[in-house]
């Protein structure tokens, strides 16, 4: 076929994949699924739809960027790769569940799109670095950004917990070391084991940078099963690892750089683990002097946050930076099985950092982004003049003729 009229197919099946919506699963269902005998076949069909699916919802709604972006050098490199990925995931489209080599063929190419889209995360941020150094911080783009990789990051998370499930469950890479798991869940999940080994790897990066590192303390309520039962969530560790880790990091920091000279030592990181009814949370508070609330968001802001120096490589020199993409990643996580996190900030004395869980796996739905004319409409949207007042422009000096129109 020519050039053209492969392009053409292709651009036509992302069309009509994108028409799908995501199939959200619970976290009950990706249980159940992979305990009771569970099926490749069953899952060889359905993600041969699936995942075709949600990349190309994503796909979709990468090609609303603004030319600008959608023009710098890595973003192109990563639209490559989910073009490739999707290519490729189409081949299975008539292949037969009950020829093995089928079966066999798909779980390889899962762990290759797997390591094909590693490096998303920090080639997506080089984008968006190269358009900063070009074109300047506009705030009507970084409130694009901050939308579309939201939800672009959002996808990535659940097209990779769909591939790490398939290739655990169905693959030779069974994990030894946890044989309670099923594919990436553990069911009995001790979340004060997870938070103490998230405090423990931070603690060894902050010691070996600052030479010093704070104490833990952890508090347990269980309200809800027996209240001298440690609580256990039936989840992913590895996410909740990330938010902890990177929670830690940051109360760490503020902790060892407010208190770096005084005499009274460092004061202790505290964690609180409660389950209720319908909530399981978990609060980091640290006594690091706090954000003031006007800076609360920029924590969370990917434009704002990506540092001007590019570098893909590791930053080795500053080991807590605990920056980059750290905090909005891991709120996504929170979100993802419909769960936050939350920075409640008292500036001057500390911050409070607070993961909510759903406490039933049977409420703990994938949450997905829908590619449709809503999200369509968020890229249209023109900078409008706001519509709350600017303190700084108040009161008006009317002797002057400074009067500013309103748009
Ligand atoms: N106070 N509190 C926090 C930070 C400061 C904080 C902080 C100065 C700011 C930036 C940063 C790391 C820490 C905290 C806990 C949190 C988040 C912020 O979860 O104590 O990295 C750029």
């Amino acid at each position: 076929m020519r050039l053209y009229t492969v392009l053409l197919k292709n651009t036509k099946k992302i069309e009509y994949y994108s028409r799908f919506s995501p199939s959200p699963l619970s976290i009950k269902q990706f249980l159940e699924f992979g305990r009771d005998n569970a099926c490749e076949k069953t899952s060889f069909m359905f993600l041969r739809k699936e995942l075709p699916v949600r990349l190309a919802n994503t796909m979709r709604e990468v090609n609303l960027l603004p030319d600008n972006l959608l023009s710098q050098p890595s973003i192109k490199l990563v639209q490559k790769w989910y073009m490739q990925s999707f290519v490729e995931l189409l081949g299975y489209e008539n292949r037969k569940p009950e020829d093995p080599q089928a079966l066999n063929d798909f779980l390889e190419l899962l762990i290759e799109i797997r390591n094909r889209h590693n490096d998303v995360v920090p080639t997506m941020a080089q984008g968006v670095i190269e358009y900063k150094e070009k074109f300047g911080f506009d705030p009507f783009v970084s409130s694009n950004i901050q939308y579309f990789l939201d939800r672009f990051y959002t996808n990535r998370i659940s097209f990779r917990m769909l591939i790490n499930q398939h290739t655990l469950l169905f693959g030779n890479d069974t994990n030894p070391a946890h044989p309670k798991h099923i594919g990436s869940i553990d069911p009995t999940c001790s979340v004060a084991e997870v938070v103490k080994d998230a405090y423990e790897t931070a603690k060894m990066l902050c010691e070996q940078y600052y030479l010093a590192a704070p104490a833990l303390q952890i508090q347990e309520f269980n309200m809800k099963q027996d209240k001298d039962k440690s609580i256990q969530a039936v989840y992913v560790p590895s996410h909740l690892f990330h938010m902890l880790f990177e929670l830690f990091k940051n109360s760490m920091r503020a902790s060892v750089e407010l208190h770096e000279d005084s005499k009274e030592g460092l004061p202790p990181v505290k964690a609180k683990v409660t389950l209720g009814k319908e909530d399981l949370s978990i609060k980091i508070s640290d006594r690091g002097g706090g954000v003031p609330l006007r800076k609360i968001d920029r924590l969370f802001n990917y434009m704002y946050s990506t540092a001007p120096t590019p570098s893909l490589e590791p930053s080795s020199t500053v080991p807590l930076a605990g920056f980059g993409y750290g905090l909005p990643i891991s709120r996504l996580y929170a979100r993802y099985f419909q769960g936050d996190l939350k920075l409640y900030s008292m500036e001057g004395v500390g911050t409070d950092a607070v993961i909510y869980l759903k406490a039933l796996s049977s409420e703990s739905f994938e949450r997905l982004p829908v590619f449709n004319k809503s999200a369509w409409r968020h890229y249209q949207t023109s900078p409008e003049a706001d519509d709350w007042s600017n303190p700084s422009k108040e009161p008006r000096d009317t002797s002057k003729s400074n009067y500013k129109a309103n748009r």
